[in-house]
């Protein structure tokens, strides 16, 4: 990709050009000019939403398959993430600004060794943005941090993130803790990462896997009106 940027004035490109720049800085690793980029965006009026997805997402998407094909390796994917969370730390309050009132409460967590936080994040900063409060538990954590949250916070919902194949089957070490502890129905369990799919989620007893950030906001508010009717 190229390394030569130092010469480009963001501004002066057109939106369809700024968003393929926007991928090539996300490859590079190039924090300040992905701020940069998101900024003249947001400026000429794009929704925080279509910024996220057209030039953030979708950038990661192609690091992704690179990464995969083994033409970039973790620390350049790492420099590639640190850019990612430049831009998102700016859409962050924009996606939360909503004003909606709290419709209710998740725990979310990447689970017990898997460090991947970026789709986690988005999916807490879109939640945030569809009025929910979010107890974000960060990267890493093993069934006691979660049962641990979930008694200090007291949730609705439970939220858990595997990118990884190895890691994602942690996700029913956790549900099967709170059937053994008898709390399972006090709780509505989403689960999501690239690896799941709806018939992971059934197998390890989630209430529901989310392909997306949207769709974890779309599925939350129709489990929560659920949960609280039984209620
Ligand atoms: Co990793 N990594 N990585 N990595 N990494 C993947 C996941 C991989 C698919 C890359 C590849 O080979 N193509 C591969 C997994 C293969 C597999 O398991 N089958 C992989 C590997 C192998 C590894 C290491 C083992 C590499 C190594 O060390 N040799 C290592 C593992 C470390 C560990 O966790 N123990 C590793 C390390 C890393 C970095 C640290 C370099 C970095 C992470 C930085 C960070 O997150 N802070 C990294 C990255 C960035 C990736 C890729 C390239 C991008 C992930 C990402 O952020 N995507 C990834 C390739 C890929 O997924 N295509 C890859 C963007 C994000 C917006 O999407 O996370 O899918 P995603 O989230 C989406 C949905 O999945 C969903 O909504 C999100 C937004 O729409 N979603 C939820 C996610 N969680 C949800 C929860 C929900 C609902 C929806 O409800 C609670």
């Amino acid at each position: 990709m190229d390394n030569d940027v130092e010469d480009i004035d963001l501004s002066a490109l057109s939106d369809e050009e700024l968003v393929e720049q926007m991928h090539d800085d996300l490859y590079d690793g190039l924090k300040e000019e992905i701020e940069e980029g998101t900024h003249i965006l947001l400026d000429r009026g794009w929704e925080p939403y279509d910024v996220l997805q057209d030039a953030l997402v979708e950038g990661m998407r192609i690091v992704g398959i690179d990464f995969r094909d083994g033409i970039l390796f973790v620390p350049e994917v790492l420099m590639s993430a640190n850019a990612m969370k430049g831009g998102m730390a700016i859409l962050r309050p924009l996606l939360a600004e909503t004003g909606a009132p709290t419709i209710g409460k998740m725990v979310i967590g990447t689970v017990k060794g898997d460090i991947h936080d970026i789709g986690k994040n988005l999916v807490a900063m879109m939640l945030e943005g569809a009025g929910f409060e979010v107890i974000n538990l960060g990267i890493n954590n093993p069934v006691e941090n979660y049962m641990g949250a979930l008694e200090e916070h007291k949730p609705e919902l439970l939220g858990m993130s595997a990118l990884l194949t190895t890691t994602m089957p942690y996700m029913k070490v956790v549900i099967d803790t709170l059937v053994e502890q008898g709390i399972r129905d006090d709780y509505i369990v989403v689960v999501g990462g690239a690896p799941l799919n709806e018939e992971f989620g059934s197998a390890i007893g989630a209430n529901a896997y989310c392909r997306d950030a949207a769709v974890a906001v779309e599925t939350c508010k129709t489990l929560i009106s659920e949960f609280r009717a039984k209620a």
